[in-house]
């Protein structure tokens, strides 16, 4: 059955993507759009009474009180369907934080020349939670004992996940309580696989309490080693200035793309790009240098601590390729389209698959190597730059705006009392004296079958108005990028009084980026650092905040959702719950889940109504820790005078005033 196809104007709420759709439209070229257009969502799967998991099937439980042929039920098909999408986000968040484990045991064994320890005190931090003695040890001793630890909690034998000691005590009472607190993070996982097996786990509320234990696994297990390990290797982030959107692509330059999720090989791209070697190469070839930038998770990443642009978030990866300006898109994992290679047939662009786990037919197969990691970064650079010479008509809107990201929960902390008093006690004290109401996390995917970066743009600019501080990852914060947000400025137009004077004494924009998907773990972080200094009660579900992924689309998100809500956040999915048919299923998962760990999930696809409940759950959270009733007439009369003096001088100058100490 045919949809209507919709208008560009209809299909996002970016200008660059409108302008690069209209031009698809007029070719006859087709996108992830028009094929949302021309097929309808399955309407059984879709609803989550589908089950597929055995010969007998598949099952399709379309009626009330109809059950698959070996009798289970909708409530148990659900339950399954979901805990295999935890499963899989699991499992590709916690897949990617192993490999940076064995890069930085390469590293440390002296393996991966190309690498080394960029943080030091990280290494040492990590030590901390792994419980690995530091003393006597050369960096990378240390480094080696922290990357064979790091590993043991993917699989080990007895125990559980020692970075669940980070979350607050109060916290991990409740986990222990329910039995949820998982024991490594491979056995979570594969625990899902073995419970939703035909004949065994069939008792939805039973499985859906696993699919916690797993998450929990990837949020405070898989993802924050993660993100701690890149750290490490890579550098903690701090604020850098960079763009957002399609317009930073380059007419006289060689543009390579970076698409996927690790920082690994893309570090290395970035470094290959920038030597002179591969400059004069590109110089030989007619043009003016080259250009790198960023979609998705790897693009979060390098931007966090390189400065490299964003491109675009997960939607506009095709449209990247449609601007006729792109050489090569080297894609590693997770989130790549397979109909990018498709696409880049109609142009000159080469697709360069990197990764051992990730080939796709069409593509040209480069694979990475942590060993010789530069000397094949170079070899994907000069592929790039052979490409140039076949360019033809270009078409790069001209839309990007500034950003400034690089909000590491290491950084907030020095940002708000400097490197001999960072704490998280300002923030605490301005949500306590209501300046800030609230904080919400906006993370996550595009989805094709939601206007594109609509519901991002409508929730965050609300938010703002009504004084919430916002915190983004993910695609959600590309979509924050694009649309200015991410400087100290925009406090002046779209913060409202309170979060204005909080952003102009800090010098921070209102919506800080705090990296990739895995670096959601960095918001765990906030979090718990915030509910373990006074102020705010004792535990997360304490603290008025509110998570949410809009326009979630990937099962990364469904394990992100879970794990916040099993770490007691409010969560608010928007587009539509996959067990949507399954009303006992819905309220396990919303009521079921409050009841047991304080954190609740809903799908709501009404930007208004996630906004209503968002802002009335920080009030409901306020009140009960007896907070001032939010008033924002009490604010804003201070005169901005320092943003007023920033304003005026040019940028870099401005970072310089606002960030000039970098954290240490
Ligand atoms: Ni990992 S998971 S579309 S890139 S946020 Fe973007 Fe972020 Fe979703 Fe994928």
């Amino acid at each position: 059955m045919a949809k209507k196809e919709r208008t560009p104007e209809e299909a996002s709420r970016d200008q660059a993507t409108i302008t690069l759709l209209t031009q698809a439209t007029e070719e006859g070229i087709e996108t992830s759009f028009s094929r949302a257009d021309s097929m309808a969502a399955c309407p059984i799967g879709s609803d989550g009474y589908c089950c597929k998991v055995c010969g007998m099937g598949p099952c399709r439980l379309v009626k009330e009180g109809q059950t698959g042929i070996c009798g289970a039920t909708r409530e148990t098909v659900a339950a399954r369907n979901f805990a295999r999408m935890v499963a899989a986000g699991a499992a590709a968040h916690s897949d990617h934080g192993r490999d940076l484990a064995y890069t930085l045991l390469a590293a440390a064994e002296g393996h991966a020349p190309d690498y080394s320890i960029k943080d030091p005190a990280k290494l040492r931090e990590m030590a901390g939670y792994l419980d690995v003695a530091v003393d006597g040890k050369t960096t990378e001793e240390l480094a080696k004992d922290v990357a064979l630890a790091a590993l043991g909690e993917f699989g080990k034998v007895e125990g559980k996940i020692k970075y669940l000691d980070r979350a607050p005590p109060k916290r991990q009472e409740i986990w222990k309580k329910l039995g949820i607190e998982p024991r490594n993070v491979d056995r979570e996982i594969v625990e899902i696989m073995h419970r939703t097996h035909i004949g065994n786990d069939q008792d939805a509320e039973h499985i859906l309490d696993h699919a916690m234990r797993a998450a929990l696994g990837d949020g405070w297990g898989g993802s924050m080693m993660a993100t701690d390990l890149s750290d490490v290797l890579f550098g903690t982030p701090a604020p850098v200035i960079s763009e957002a959107n399609l317009g930073v692509l380059k007419d006289d330059e060689v543009n390579i793309i970076i698409h996927g999720h690790e920082p690994t090989l893309s570090e290395m791209i970035v470094a290959a790009a920038q030597d002179p070697e591969m400059i004069k190469y590109a110089k030989s070839k007619g043009a003016e240098g080259i250009t790198m930038a960023g979609i998705c998770c790897t693009a979060n990443e390098t931007l966090m601590r390189q400065g490299v642009p964003l491109a675009g978030n997960f939607l506009q990866q095709e449209l990247a390729i449609l601007t006729g300006a792109v050489e090569a898109m080297v894609v590693d994992i997770q989130c790549i389209m397979q109909g990018v290679v498709k696409l880049a047939e109609n142009y000159h662009t080469e697709l360069i698959t990197t990764s051992p786990k990730a080939k796709i037919t069409g593509a040209t197969h480069m694979e990475f190597d942590e060993h010789r990691a530069m000397e094949i970064a170079k070899e994907i650079v000069r592929k790039a730059v052979d490409r140039y010479p076949e360019r033809k008509k270009t078409r790069i809107p001209e839309d990007k705006a500034e950003l400034i990201p690089g909000f590491s929960h290491e950084y907030i902390r020095y940002a708000l009392g400097g490197t001999h008093r960072g704490s998280f006690r300002p923030l605490n004290d301005a949500i306590i004296s209501g300046r800030i109401r609230g904080v919400v996390a906006n993370i996550g995917c595009n989805n094709a079958r939601v206007c594109h970066d609509h519901l991002h743009q409508h929730v965050v600019t609300e938010f703002l108005k009504n004084d919430v501080l916002v915190v983004e990852t993910g695609c959600g914060a590309i979509a924050s990028a694009k649309q200015g947000y991410m400087t100290p400025e925009a406090a002046f137009e779209a913060a409202g009084p309170g979060l204005r004077e909080v952003c102009e004494a800090v010098g921070m924009p209102p919506v800080l980026h705090m990296g990739s998907c895995v670096d959601n773990s960095r918001i765990l972080t906030v979090l718990a650092e915030m509910a373990t200094e006074t102020g705010l009660g004792e535990d997360i579900s304490d603290i008025p905040a509110v998570g949410m992924a809009p326009e979630w689309m990937s099962e990364k998100a469904i394990s992100i959702g879970t794990y916040c809500v099993a770490s007691g956040a409010y969560v608010i999915m928007g587009h539509k719950s996959p067990v949507s048919g399954v009303e006992v299923v819905d309220r396990m998962i919303s009521d079921g889940w409050e009841s047991k760990v304080g954190g609740r999930m809903e799908f709501i696809n009404d930007p208004e109504e996630i906004v209503r409940r968002s802002l009335a759950h920080i009030d409901k959270k306020r009140a009960a820790l007896g907070l001032p009733e939010y008033d924002p007439t009490k604010w804003g009369q201070s005169g901005d005078a320092r943003m007023e003096q920033l304003i005026e001088l040019p940028l870099e100058e401005r970072i310089e005033a606002a960030y000039g100490n970098k954290a240490e």
